[in-house]
């Protein structure tokens, strides 16, 4: 129970610099005044600042504006009328993390996770399987992420404290190649899942980029179907350079979802829903901190309403 609150507050705490502004500045546009262009050109401007990004935050605007408010509106309606709209945006893309692990024809199922330099993938993968192994999956986890021995080090670590098995090899060997190998240990061990972890990719590093599609290539061969997922990880505090990641790694991976990491410590959570609005990606999880309970289903309600500074989901 204590948990459940634990994980709520850090996620209000760090969205609370996006919304405390952002309910602040929608008190000051919206006190005792119509809701004409101005005030309407206005909320552009604030949901902008709250990283929602240009063309989403134009779309709610207008959406506000097509909405009957009688009389003058006050800010609570307004923020409670965007909440919703947010929400509306949110609910499609919301996916919970089963729909991840379903059972598919083949054995292992095979998730590649993928995304720029610390936004989170190991620890994302460690925190994944540990939900994974509670609901009686098994798991392996491959380091194809052999460009630094810390790395593999790392994973190492997360596969201890949570029990699960790490295929790997030396710093420097072919990632593709521990790929490989990991799918054929996952078959033989007849391993439900199988994450694996890649190195982080500056989006214009053409070399890791090719790194990537080789693993890929070189899975395939083993089964075509695979990676039955291909998750992206994005790191919310880099605001809106996160859509362009989506952009480069979704036209070279075909990405099929997302985890939005460091919400907890977030100032720019905002870029969740231009990134929902824009890519219509399913975003499978969020992370709200380091430890291994930290990784939450991403609920479309309860985040619009944070956003906006108002409590919990309407009852
Ligand atoms: N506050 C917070 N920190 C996080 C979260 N997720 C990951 N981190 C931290 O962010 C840092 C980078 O995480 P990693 O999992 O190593 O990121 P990575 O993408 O694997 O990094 P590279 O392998 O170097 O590309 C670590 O210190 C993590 O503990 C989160 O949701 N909240
Ligand atoms: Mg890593």
């Amino acid at each position: 129970m204590s948990g459940e609150g634990g994980w709520l507050s850090r996620l209000r705490s760090g969205l609370s610099r996006s919304s405390e502004r952002l309910a602040g500045d929608i008190g000051a546009i919206f006190t005792a005044r119509r809701i004409d262009a101005d005030a309407l050109a206005e909320l552009e401007d604030a949901l902008i600042m709250a990283d929602l990004g240009v063309a989403t935050s134009a779309k709610l605007a207008a959406n506000l504006g097509a909405r009957k408010f009688s009389g003058d509106a006050d800010a609570t309606a307004v923020r409670t009328a965007l909440a919703e709209d947010i929400a509306a945006l949110l609910v499609p893309v919301a996916r919970p993390l089963t729909d991840l692990a379903t059972d598919g024809a083949s054995t292992p199922r095979v998730i590649l996770v993928a995304g720029v330099n610390g936004t989170g993938k190991t620890t994302t993968i460690g925190k994944l399987a540990a939900r994974f192994k509670e609901d009686g999956r098994t798991v392996m986890l491959a380091a194809a992420d052999t460009f630094r021995a810390a790395a593999i080090d790392q994973l190492r670590l997360w596969g201890e404290r949570i029990d699960v098995p790490v295929v790997a090899q030396d710093q420097g060997n072919d990632p593709a190649a521990v790929a490989f190998d990991a799918i054929g240990k996952a078959r033989d061990a007849s391993a439900d899942l199988l994450l694996i972890d890649t190195a982080g990719r500056l989006h214009n590093k053409a070399n890791l980029m090719a790194e990537l599609e080789k693993i890929i290539r070189v899975i395939r061969k083993v089964d075509a179907e695979a990676p039955h997922e291909v998750l992206l990880v994005l790191d919310a505090t880099t605001g809106q350079n996160a859509h362009a990641q989506v952009e480069t790694f979704r036209d070279l991976v075909d990405v099929s979802g997302l985890v939005v990491t460091k919400l907890d410590g977030s100032a720019r959570g905002g870029v969740i829903v231009g990134l929902a609005d824009a890519f219509a990606l399913p975003i499978y999880a969020i992370g709200v901190g380091e430890g291994v309970d930290d990784l939450r289903p991403f609920d479309a309600d309860v985040f619009a309403r944070n956003l906006l500074d108002l409590d919990g989901p309407a009852a």
